[in-house]
């Protein structure tokens, strides 16, 4: 891995494109994933590479969604595991969530991988390697996943999503919880709770969030989870991106 020197600028994000290329040299992340990277950075940029306060605001209410879920489900794709692997093995126990791998270019090598890798970080088990059902209206071999994780679901956790798996999962009646810095993709659009924030921070973010709120009762969840305005959300994001591009 090559090392960044501390003092560039730009040392978090090269620091992150380097672990990103380290998981596809392993061989878990797909080449299209750093291009997918690369448009994200983009709007990182655009938000000013923070967690804005309204995206800490959608962490909060989805980490409630989960802490009220019946089966919820964080499902791991190449991208995710290779930045946040650790981070989402982590908050899968503290919630608790199971850990499906479910790729958009599925390859059982790549599955096997992504397991392995999410193994060494103490999670077991890691679904997705015996795929036993599929997500509804989506063509063989994306829609394949497992019946006691992704598929009998509640509530499922998509960090770095392509579109339509998510439209798919609300279509089958699940609640979803999308990460994407796109605030007009198909899966910000789609999902119950959209957070327009980088994996990088939004995972940990949400560990902080599920110590805060794990002992709060039911009700005050289930409030937080009922006012939502997603819809709002996106609009309020769109605006805040503008009114920083008109103030520069
Ligand atoms: O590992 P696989 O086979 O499941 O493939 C994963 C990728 C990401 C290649 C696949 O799901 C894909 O092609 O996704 P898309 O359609 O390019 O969508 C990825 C979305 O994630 C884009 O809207 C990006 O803006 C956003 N994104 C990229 N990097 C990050 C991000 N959002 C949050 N944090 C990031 N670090």
């Amino acid at each position: 891995m090559m090392k960044i020197p501390k003092s560039h600028p730009r040392y978090e994000s090269l620091t992150i494109r380097e672990k990103l290329a380290e998981g596809f040299r392993k061989g878990f992340v797909h080449e299209t994933g750093l291009i997918a990277h690369g448009r994200g950075e983009a709007f990182d940029y655009l938000i000013g590479e923070k967690t804005i306060d309204i995206s800490n605001d959608a962490e909060k209410v989805a980490t409630a969604l989960l802490l009220v879920a019946e089966n919820p489900v964080i499902s791991i794709n190449g991208n995710t595991a290779a930045l946040v692997g650790k981070d989402c093995v982590e908050l899968s126990k503290k919630i608790p969530a199971k850990l499906e791998v479910n790729l958009f270019h599925r390859s059982e090598d790549r599955i096997r991988k992504i397991v392995m890798e999410l193994k060494k970080f103490g999670a077991d088990p890691v679904l997705g390697e015996n795929p036993d059902a599929r997500i509804e209206g989506l063509d063989h071999p994306r829609g394949l996943c497992s019946r006691e994780g992704i598929y009998s679901a509640d509530v499922v956790l998509v960090p770095l999503e392509d579109g339509d798996r998510c439209e798919a999962l609300i279509k089958m009646g699940k609640k979803v919880i999308a990460i994407d810095l796109n605030p007009l993709s198909r899966t910000s659009q789609s999902a119950t709770i959209t957070i327009v924030d980088n994996v990088v921070r939004a995972i940990p973010n949400m560990i902080k969030w599920t110590d805060i709120l794990k002992d709060r009762p039911k009700e005050y969840l289930e409030a937080l989870v009922n006012s939502w305005d997603n819809e709002k959300y996106l609009r309020d994001v769109l605006s805040y991106i503008s009114k920083r591009i008109n103030s520069i």
